[in-house]
């Protein structure tokens, strides 16, 4: 199999962490791509049709795409249990919240790197970073034990979110009033996975 990537990308690297902690790196290679919606890449565009990565090309049957539908085939190939069956609804809840981080983040990072300055909108990056706020907040407050519990795909989705805000958004300072959540983070990041797909 094939999974069409980019090292900066958190949906991508969701992925990328799971095949790494459900021992699957030899099954799967990674082809890095440079895309952008501008300018999109042809072997994103061939394996998905709105071109987004991550997309996982198979050879005995569709490609899949969008991180969720990949991250739970991979997760059920090999029965690795990252989305297990007592704390499911939670445990989805829980990753749409790293993927609702990262749609406001990349958002902002498209408004900011790719768009002429003269048309960029301050409000509506200002409205974005409001509502990755009001997730971080809330995962500090509601879900710190379902991030200390055994792992599970929504604490892989938390960890790239928030390693992606300090690449991209580092001077916004998330961490501020929310050491908790800072330290769970600090520790995740030490996993060999998570090391691994550190982009540069
Ligand atoms: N919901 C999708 C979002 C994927 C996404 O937005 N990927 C970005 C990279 S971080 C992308 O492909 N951007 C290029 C484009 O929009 O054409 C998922 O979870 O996979």
């Amino acid at each position: 199999m094939q999974l069409i990537t980019a090292a900066a990308s958190p949906f991508v690297r969701k992925v990328r962490v799971l095949i790494r902690e459900t021992g699957q790196l030899e099954d799967v290679q990674e082809v890095f791509v440079a895309t952008a919606p501008t300018a999109v890449d042809p072997q994103a565009k061939a394996a998905n049709p709105t071109g987004r990565i991550p997309a996982l090309v198979r050879p005995d049957g569709p490609a899949l795409y969008d991180s969720r539908v990949i991250t739970r085939y991979l997760d059920a190939r090999v029965g690795a249990g990252l989305y297990p069956e007592r704390d499911l609804w939670d445990v989805l809840t829980l990753e749409a919240t790293g993927d609702e981080i990262m749609n406001s983040t990349v958002a902002m990072s498209y408004e900011l790197r790719l768009r002429p300055q003269d048309k960029q909108w301050d409000d509506w990056v200002d409205a974005q970073w409001n509502k990755v706020l009001g997730a971080v907040t809330a995962l500090q407050s509601r879900w710190m034990a379902h991030l200390n519990a055994p792992l599970n795909m929504g604490q892989i989705s938390v960890a790239c979110a928030l390693a992606y805000i300090d690449l991209r958004h580092d001077q916004r300072n998330w961490r501020q009033g929310h050491d908790t959540l800072a330290a769970w983070f600090a520790e995740f990041s030490e996993r060999p996975s998570m090391m691994e797909t550190k982009p540069e």
